[in-house]
Order: C-alpha cells, then sequence, then structure tokens
C-alpha cells in the first residue's frame, strides 16, 4: 500500500484528492492547523474513527509555518509522495498579509523540501508543488506554456515564485522527484466561498431565493481559463506516477470573462441578465426570468461593481496550454465551463435552501 502525505487537505483541492488516492487504495495522512471552530466540512465523509482497524485516513494537526512539526510528522508517516497543497491561497487577501503568505506559501515548501533531505528520504518521498498560473501574471505570451516567462503581480504570485523555483532546485541539486503542477484556475461546489467563481454562484443562488438582492463585484473583464478541481487532482497523481520528474501546465486552453460567468450562472438558474454602463458603473439586470419559482422583476439591477475588489495589480487574461500533459500524463479535462457552473450552481441553490444565512464572509472579497 503506498502512503501519501497532503498539506491543506481540508481545501478544495485536499478534499478531492485525498478521496482519490483512498479510492486507489492510498493510506492517506492528511495536515490539518488547528481552528477554533471545526473546518473539516469538505473531508467529514472520508472519516474513518481510529480506534478501528486498518484505518487509511489519518489527519494530524500542523502547519506550514512550523518545520519542526513537519519534519515529525514526515518522519512518523514516512510517506511514498507529498502533495503541498497548503497555502494562504487568495491572491486579494495576499496584499493585505504578505509576509505571512512568503512564509506559509514560499517558506512553507522549503521546509517540506528540507525535511525530505534531513530524513534522508531522496530516494523514496516524491513531492507535488501546488504551482500556479498566477506566475504568468503580466501577460508576456498566450497562451501560456511551460516555457513562457513568469511575472508575478500580488505577493501571492511571488511566493508561489519562490516555491516554484526551490522545488526545480532541490530537484537538480539533490535528485529530489520533486514538481511543479502550474495549474489554472479550477473550480468546484467545494470551491472557497471568497472566489469569484462561488462568490457568484452563491450570489446566484441566494438572489434567486430572495435573500438577497445585489451581487458586488470588482474586475468584470478578468479572463480565466477555468476547469474543475476533480480533473485537477487526477493531474496532480499523474505528475507524481511518471518515470522522471517534470513540470506540467494544467488547464483547459479556453478562457471566459467574469462577466460572462455571470450570465452564464445567472442563465442556469432561468434569469437572464444583461450588462450596461462601463466601469465602476457598470450594472447588471434581468432582462428575462424563465423560472416561475423566482419572482424576480425585469429590470431588477442584480450586479453591480465595488472597487473594494479591485486588486492594486491585477492579472488580466490567463489561458493555458495543457498540450504537454496531455501528451505525456494522458491527461484530459472531463468536464467544460457550462457543466461546472451547473454543478456549482444547483449546489448552492439547495444550500440555501437548507440554510439560508448569509455569512459575514460572503461580503469579504
Ligand atoms: P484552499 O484555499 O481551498 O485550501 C488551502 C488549504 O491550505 C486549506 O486546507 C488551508 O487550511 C491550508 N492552509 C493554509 N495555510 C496553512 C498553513 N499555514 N499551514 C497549514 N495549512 C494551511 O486552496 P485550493 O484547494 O483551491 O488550492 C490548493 C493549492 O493549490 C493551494 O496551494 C493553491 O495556492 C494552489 N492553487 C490553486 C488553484 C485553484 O484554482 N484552486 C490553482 C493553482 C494553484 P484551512 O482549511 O484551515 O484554511
Ligand atoms: P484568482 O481567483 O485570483 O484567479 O486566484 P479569484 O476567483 O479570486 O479571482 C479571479 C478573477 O476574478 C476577479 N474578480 C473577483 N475576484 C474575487 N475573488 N472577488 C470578486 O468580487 C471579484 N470580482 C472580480 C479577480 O480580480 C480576478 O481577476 C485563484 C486562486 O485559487 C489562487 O490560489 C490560484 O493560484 C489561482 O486561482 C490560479
Amino acid at each position: 500500500m503506498k502512503t501519501a502525505l497532503i498539506t491543506g487537505i481540508t481545501g478544495q483541492d485536499g478534499a478531492y484528492l485525498a478521496e482519490l488516492l483512498l479510492e486507489k487504495g492510498y493510506l492517506v495522512h492528511g495536515i490539518k492547523r488547528r481552528s477554533s471552530l471545526i473546518n473539516t466540512n469538505r473531508i467529514d465523509h472520508l472519516y474513518q474513527d481510529p480506534h478501528e482497524r486498518n484505518v487509511r485516513f489519518k489527519l494530524h494537526y500542523g502547519d506550514m509555518t512550523d518545520s519542526t512539526n513537519l519534519i515529525r510528522i514526515i518522519q512518523e508517516t514516512q510517506p511514498d509522495e507529498i502533495y503541498n497543497l497548503a497555502a494562504m491561497s487568495h491572491v486579494k487577501v495576499s496584499f493585505d498579509t504578505p509576509e505571512y503568505t512568503a512564509n506559509a506559501d514560499g517558506i512553507g515548501t522549503l521546509r517540506l523540501l528540507e525535511a525530505i533531505r534531513i530524513l534522508k528520504l531522496e530516494k523514496k518521498t516524491k513531492i507535488y508543488q501546488a504551482s500556479t498560473s498566477e506566475l504568468y501574471g503580466l501577460v508576456q505570451e498566450v497562451p501560456q506554456r511551460e516555457t513562457t516567462p513568469f511575472y508575478p503581480r500580488s505577493p501571492y504570485a511571488v511566493a508561489k515564485l519562490y516555491a516554484y523555483w526551490i522545488t526545480r532546485n532541490y530537484r537538480e541539486a539533490y535528485g529530489l522527484f520533486a514538481c511543479n503542477g502550474i495549474l489554472f484556475n479550477h473550480e468546484s461546489p467545494l470551491r472557497g466561498e471568497t472566489f469569484v467563481t462561488r462568490k457568484i454562484t452563491r450570489a446566484v443562488a441566494a438572489i434567486a431565493l430572495r435573500l438577497q438582492d445585489c451581487l458586488f463585484l470588482g474586475n468584470l473583464d478578468a479572463l480565466r481559463d477555468w476547469g474543475h478541481a476533480k480533473d485537477y487532482v487526477e493531474a496532480m497523481w499523474r505528475i507524481l506516477q511518471q518515470d522522471t520528474p517534470d513540470d506540467f501546465v494544467i488547464a483547459t486552453g479556453i478562457t471566459t470573462s467574469v462577466r460572462e460567468f455571470v450570465r452564464m450562472a445567472f442563465a442556469e438558474a432561468g434569469i437572464v441578465v444583461e450588462f450596461r454602463g462601463e466601469g465602476v458603473d457598470e450594472v447588471g439586470y434581468v432582462v428575462a426570468n424563465n423560472n416561475d419559482e423566482y419572482q424576480l422583476e425585469i429590470g431588477k439591477q442584480v450586479v453591480a461593481v465595488d472597487p473594494t475588489y479591485f486588486r492594486p495589480t491585477e492579472v488580466e487574461l490567463l489561458i493555458g496550454d495543457p498540450t504537454k500533459a496531455k501528451e505525456k500524463l494522458g491527461w484530459q479535462p472531463q468536464y467544460d465551463l457550462e457543466a461546472i457552473v451547473r454543478e456549482m450552481v444547483e449546489g448552492d441553490i439547495s444550500l440555501f435552501a437548507k440554510d439560508g444565512t448569509i455569512h459575514l464572509s460572503d461580503m469579504l472579497y
């Protein structure tokens, strides 16, 4: 039985990856940081009573900012594969907490790589680093591929740039099986509520159910290459199953604006939204309602721009070229954007129908 250690197991990708590895027969260890409330909703269905025999899913308290803790967990678990998914992953928040982001996302990766060396596990333990399309930042070339120059545009992306290069350096310097997956945005019903896709699908559900009036967003022109998290964790696993360590772009090759995502999400609920105006004065309003369940009047304004959500430096256009992953990993995304939007909107409508609470966090970023 292979053993995997996942950092960031309570996150969107951690949950899907844990599920995938358990299906494949792995013993899965996850690192979870301490929180004042239990935040294991995404992985509760994988829970196994630790007092039973043959438990294949185990959680350990830990933090990417604590080397002693990481070394000890790796020593105890002796993993064949480490997936480093833990990060302060919100681009806008990284402008508020730049030093912490550098520590957790940048130096945190170094801590794991050094732990492998300190414990002399170079021959045994492979490591996957969650690199990101944010590395490309200011457009240098489209579509972006493995050889496209990086130009990070946020403290998050700069921290991830360090993590990318330290991973490559440990591969070249010490022969570690260390790989970067340069993943473009990937979404799902498990996506954090303050990333734009989930913020939109939650708002569509809340507006349709008349729990919320209007959705406030930042840059509607931003273009993203959106895939499904389930497809992308499959790519992570495939990257570590190669004969030699390498770096791969994982993307769909199709880009869509935030504005278009909003239209698609409302359309999924039967509500047709159009936009008028420009810049901070742009608004989205209802032009047709094809769903009798939702009492939304024609002309109602449901989207507005709030400059609070603008970023000091923005990434305007991401579109990835997944050719290398297709050829070498045999990887192919199964979901298109329409299917992703449908799953997310349906998920949020049923969530709000059960519990119609708007949380404070819905107002942030
Ligand atoms: P999430 O934000 O959903 O999950 C992040 C995880 O990291 C959570 O489990 C979080 O714990 C944990 N974490 C944060 N800080 C620390 C810390 N200091 N110590 C230990 N754990 C910590 O991210 P995703 O699942 O979406 O992304 C996974 C990884 O992939 C991240 O590194 C992200 O930067 C990267 N990435 C994501 C992409 C995407 O589109 N989703 C695209 C490219 C890269 P808690 O639950 O307690 O907050
Ligand atoms: P991103 O994701 O920054 O690409 O990082 P996010 O969904 O936050 O933003 C995507 C684009 O939408 C614009 N936008 C808004 N974003 C948020 N969050 N809230 C808004 O109200 C809003 N309005 C417009 C943003 O400006 C941006 O252009 C995600 C994270 O998962 C990273 O960890 C990962 O590395 C990258 O994807 C690839």
